[in-house]
């Protein structure tokens, strides 16, 4: 079992797609365990994306990321780290399959509406950033159709 982190950027909550992205995960059978709406500030996107600060995009990722709300979901499941990012599609909208969030609803590099944690590493840790007092405990009662027996 795996615990992720999505984020969906500014441009799902300005494009009002919140809902039908949010749908998609739950769709696939992950189970919403931590849910917040938030702005970012230049801290919180420096320690979130500490991997990029010297990336020539840094600075206007941080400006994107900053300009207004964004809601933090923690979803889990089996594998839900992968699960989470073949849903969401690959980086950049012109390149991402259709069928997959970006593929359908982005066409742009730099707006492309949600953010994955990309290894159990990158969960942990961006988890303990957007969560930091812990996650809610519960059993989906569909869990016994929507995973595999233990
Ligand atoms: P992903 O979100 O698919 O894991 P990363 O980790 O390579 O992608 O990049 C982190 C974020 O930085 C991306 N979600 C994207 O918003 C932004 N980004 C990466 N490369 C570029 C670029 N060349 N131009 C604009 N934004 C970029």
């Amino acid at each position: 079992m795996e615990t992720t982190l999505l984020l969906l950027k500014p441009d799902t909550l300005h494009r009002a797609l919140s809902g039908r992205i949010l749908a998609r995960f739950e769709d696939k059978g992950l189970q919403i365990v931590g849910l917040r709406m938030l702005r970012m500030d230049a801290e919180l996107a420096a320690q979130h994306y500490a991997d990029h600060t010297e990336k020539p995009f840094y600075d206007g990722l941080v400006k994107f990321m900053t300009s207004s709300p964004i809601v933090a979901v923690a979803l889990r499941g089996p594998q839900a780290i992968e699960i989470v990012r073949k849903l969401m599609g690959s980086t950049f909208g012109p390149d991402a399959e259709p069928g997959s969030i970006r593929g359908d609803f982005s066409c742009t590099k730099t707006y492309n509406l949600v953010h994955g944690s990309d290894s159990t590493a990158s969960a942990e840790r961006e988890l303990g950033i957007f969560f930091p007092n812990g996650l809610e405990e519960w059993e989906p009662t569909a869990a016994r159709w929507t995973q595999d027996e233990k």
